[in-house]
């Protein structure tokens, strides 16, 4: 086939799918797994890190590497939405549902949003009811191998139905809040939300 084909090919299945209501508005497909990463890499030692829960919760808990690991996990095949428009269909996760996780920490009903804390600094704030739905996870696992450093390691959350950035890479803590506390991009003028489906890709700043 000539690349004038295969772009039309390509065309066609993405105006498929924007018909189809799979592919949000605004958006095309890839099948690479492209980076996109604020600053570099959190460096990972199992020896060292933690993972931890702190704030609106029965039990504040934190876990090694190893101790993570033994946590019960799911396999969720879902497609993804970043907001510099590529989307990527049928990834294949693997990881802890963050609903577990509040379970055993006793989440107390005054939750209302959950905030990502990132090793480097990056944070990321979303709505307590969004992170209870079943393809919300704490992933470890990306196409059946540990995730690389490029796509978060050792543990990212995942959070498929709102653009990626709300997927946050190199989780250290989330932290269970009565109050919202919009995040790194939320500051920087992204939407608070930011359903790729409406298109909620910019905040009220405008840009
Ligand atoms: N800690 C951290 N998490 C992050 C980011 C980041 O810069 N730092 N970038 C976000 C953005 S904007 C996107 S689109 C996705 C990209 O994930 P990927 O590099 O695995 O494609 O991670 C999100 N999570
Ligand atoms: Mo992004």
């Amino acid at each position: 086939m000539s690349l004038f084909d295969d772009l039309m090919a390509r065309r066609k299945q993405e105006e498929a799918m924007k018909n189809s209501g799979r592919l949000p508005p605004g958006q095309s497909l890839t099948n690479k797994f492209p980076v996109l990463t604020y600053g570099p890499n959190a460096k990972f030692d199992p020896a060292t890190w933690t993972f931890r829960v702190f704030g609106e919760v029965e039990r504040e808990l934190s876990w090694t590497w190893d101790e993570f690991l033994k946590l019960p996990t799911v396999k969720i095949t879902c497609d993804i939405h970043c907001v510099t428009r590529w989307s990527k269909f049928d990834t294949v996760w693997e990881g802890v549902q963050f609903r577990h996780i509040a379970e055993l920490a006793g989440m107390k009903p005054s939750t209302k949003h959950i905030i990502a804390h990132c090793d480097l600094g990056y944070t990321t704030n979303v709505p307590v009811e969004d992170m209870m739905r079943d393809n919300v996870l704490l992933a470890y696992k990306y196409d059946g191998e540990f995730l690389e450093p490029d796509h978060g390691a050792p543990v990212r959350t995942l959070v498929p139905h709102l653009y990626f950035w709300k997927s946050a890479k190199f989780l250290r803590a989330l932290e269970f809040s009565t109050v919202d506390k919009p995040g790194f991009w939320e500051q920087a003028g992204y939407h608070n939300y930011g359903d790729p489906f409406k298109e909620q890709r910019h905040g009220r700043r405008g840009w």
